[in-house]
């Protein structure tokens, strides 16, 4: 029977870079997922009798939110929805299954990079129907509904099981509990050479893949062992567990680490590769050279036509403005065009979509195609081995051959992680009324060209979008860029984008820090970051 119950809103609930993320307890009160799925729905139009699909990266809270979710669909009208068994989905699977099922749309648990566990973060995004997060449009109408909310709907039958592949009845709605992994690989294997990946492993080719004991476990032990021949062993901590192992699931130089010693060792795997909690993310190491995100979409730009999903080549590349700008130069040798959007994959759909993009990016460490309308890390990694199967070179050949032909953005990002979000407000706002003043000042050899705070016009739909970072552009083509992160869920993080172009290949094999000194030291100074954080070096470096 469908139960209308009263209900009061709640503050904050508004959508951030990708979705709504809050520590696990802020969600555990009641009616706070109530409250934002029905938010959801109700900023929605014409879903009656239409398929969700539903899925998460398996962290604490996941099943309990799935069930209540699926409560309120089936009150809410929905005719089916397609769950992961066990309540897993990547969230790349996610985005295949509901533009395979055309859905309506569908529900993304998960705080992607975030740690979870009971004190951890958990997080909800809603995506429409061409598979990608919701755009601002709708997120605002979202957190609109959250705010005047006055009852939720929902089914008082409890959810089907999640672990039995098949259908149930809930209400008047059916729950489809699939395979998560079956649809993806199927995919996968439209776009890449499996043979030729195949052969590569059975000639001796060596990966370690780090799940990080997060939701892409199942697809990379089936994927990479199962089907490609990928030695046993190949995938690490594979088992998707509720807190990670006490570990951020996020595959950056801080929590994996590990891999990176791994790579740097002479007797190391040919790749080193790792996905993040909802296996969007990748990081990817070759042995003795670690390839920045920025870097990788760069040589998976020039280098996708290799494979057999991309053979007609790419019709344009995006990345978001902070990524730094290697990729520009591949689109200029290649003669597409580059697209410069904020930073969150939703800015990418109207693109995709549109087919003025293939190719997409972001520097932290999300790469991804038109195959779905989300970044994807195994893709990501499967496109490097169907590169490095094809050139029969080795990641770091490849790299070094791609900075001599296009010149090398040295490249890194420092963050600050939850400083006092008065300190890094202030910081941002001081910063935003000095830019009019910076374009022709020198400092050292550098000077800087123009200044502004970065604004968006979608090409597409007419959009736009503004206050997305502060960039300072020198006239060497370095750039420093200032950002608040939106993902985040204590305190403020302020992220410092830092770059600078080396076209002389006798000069690309600087250490990263070294090459960047005097603009680290810049960035320092003109944003008084000590000052404003009480912080004297960033929390992690990437
Ligand atoms: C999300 C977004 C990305 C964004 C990243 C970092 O990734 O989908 O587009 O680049 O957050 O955003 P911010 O700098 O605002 O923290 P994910 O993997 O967390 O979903």
């Amino acid at each position: 029977m469908i139960q209308t119950l009263a209900t009061t809103p709640f503050d904050g609930q508004r959508p951030g870079t990708s979705g709504l993320r809050k520590k696990v307890p802020v969600f555990r009160q009641p009616r706070y997922v109530e409250n934002f799925i029905q938010s959801v729905f109700d900023s929605l139009e014409g879903f009656a009798g239409k398929t969700l699909v539903v899925g998460g990266d398996g962290r604490f809270f996941n099943r309990e939110a799935i069930a209540t979710a699926l409560r309120i669909a089936a009150a809410n009208g929905f005719g089916r929805t397609v769950v992961g068994q066990g309540g897993l989905l990547s969230t790349p699977a996610a985005s295949h299954l509901i533009r395979k099922r055309g859905a309506f749309g569908g529900l993304i648990f998960s705080a992607s990079h975030n740690p979870g566990g009971e004190d951890g973060d958990f997080g909800i995004k809603y995506n429409i129907g061409n598979g990608g997060p919701a755009p601002e449009k709708i997120t605002e109408a979202i957190y609109g509904c959250s705010r005047t909310l006055t009852r939720y709907l929902i089914e008082d039958l409890p959810a089907p099981h999640l672990d039995t592949i098949g259908e149930f009845r809930l209400g008047g709605m059916i729950v489809e509990i699939v395979d998560p992994v079956a649809d993806y690989q199927a995919l996968m294997e439209t776009l890449f050479d499996f043979d030729r990946i195949r052969a590569l492993f059975a000639g001796g080719f060596q990966i370690t893949f780090d799940a990080m004991s997060a939701v892409t476990g199942p697809y990379a032990k089936r994927i990479l062992e199962a089907t490609l021949g990928a030695a046993e062993g190949s995938v690490i901590n594979a088992t998707p567990l509720p807190d990670f192992r006490g570990h951020h699931p996020d595959p950056n130089m801080v929590h994996a680490a590990h891999l990176f010693d791994l790579a740097m060792a002479a007797e190391g795997p040919d790749l080193c590769a790792a996905s993040d909690g909802d296996g969007d993310r990748n990081l990817i190491i070759g042995r003795g050279l670690f390839v920045t995100p920025s870097d990788s979409l760069a040589v998976l730009a020039a280098n996708a036509h290799v494979a057999p999903g991309y053979r007609a080549g790419i019709a344009g590349i995006a990345r978001s403005m902070p990524t730094s700008q290697a990729a520009d130069r591949v689109a200029a040798a290649r003669k597409i065009p580059l697209f410069e959007t904020p930073t969150g994959w939703k800015f990418f759909g109207n693109l995709l979509d549109a087919g003025l993009a293939t190719i997409c990016g972001e520097e932290s460490a999300g790469t991804g195609s038109n195959h779905v309308r989300e970044k994807d890390g195994l893709w990501a990694v499967l496109l490097w081995l169907d590169i490095l199967a094809a050139r029969r070179q080795s990641v770091a050949e490849i790299v070094r051959a791609h900075w001599t032909e296009f010149g090398r953005n040295y490249y890194a990002r420092h963050d600050y992680e939850e400083v006092p979000a008065e300190g890094a407000n202030a910081l941002m706002a001081g910063l935003r009324d000095a830019l009019p003043g910076l374009p022709g000042k020198r400092f050292g050899a550098l000077t800087v060209a123009g200044a502004d705070d970065f604004a968006y016009h979608d090409p597409v739909d007419g959009s736009d979008s503004s206050h997305q970072g502060l960039r300072i552009l020198f006239e060497d083509g370095s750039r420093i860029v200032y950002r608040l992160s939106g993902t985040g869920t204590a305190g403020a993080t302020l992220r410092v984008y830092i770059e600078r172009f080396e076209p002389d290949p006798a000069r690309h094999d600087l250490p990263t820090a070294e090459a960047l000194a005097p603009l680290i030291a810049l960035a320092g100074e003109l944003a008084e970051i000590r000052r404003h954080t009480g912080r004297a070096a960033p929390s992690v470096i990437t």
